[in-house]
């Protein structure tokens, strides 16, 4: 069964020049992109998108962080499309979850910048997807 998923490739990720690297991953592994756009994140849209962590220490931080530039924000979809987009990126923390070979382990040192987020479930992914692409 097919599925979609979230993707965004985060301000870290767009200015050191991995957006091809993390999209080649993401053909490479079978899945398609069905939308795809480079834009700045306004702080509604990044508040929207991070409602889970409201509150958390690193809340602030995050929202800086993820409009401090642009980012590219993709549908990715095929089957399992959560699960393997999230298998692809690795671990939140880029050095102690991120295994080798992840787009994470092999490119992130920092849990804030660790370049890419998924939706962690269909829940998510239908929220993230409204948020970021509404219509689609
Ligand atoms: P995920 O992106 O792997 O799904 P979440 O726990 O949903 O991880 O956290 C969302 C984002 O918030 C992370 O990707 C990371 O950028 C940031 N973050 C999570 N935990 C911390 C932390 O302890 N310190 C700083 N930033 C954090």
């Amino acid at each position: 069964m097919t599925e979609r998923t979230l993707v965004l490739i985060k301000p870290d990720g767009v200015s050191r020049g991995l957006i091809g690297e993390i999209i080649r991953r993401i053909e490479r592994k079978g899945l398609a992109l069905v939308a795809l756009d480079l834009r700045n994140a306004t702080r509604e849209v990044a508040a929207g998108h991070y409602a889970e962590h409201e509150g958390k220490p690193f809340y602030g931080d995050l929202l800086d962080f993820i409009t401090s530039g642009p980012v590219v924000a993709a549908i990715v979809e095929g089957p399992r499309a959560i699960a393997a987009w999230r298998q692809i990126a690795g671990g939140t923390d880029p050095v102690e979850k991120a295994t080798p070979g992840t787009i994470r382990g092999d490119f992130a040192l920092e849990t804030q910048n660790n370049l890419v987020h998924g939706s962690d479930s269909p829940e998510s992914a239908a929220r993230e997807i409204a948020l970021w692409f509404p219509g689609r």
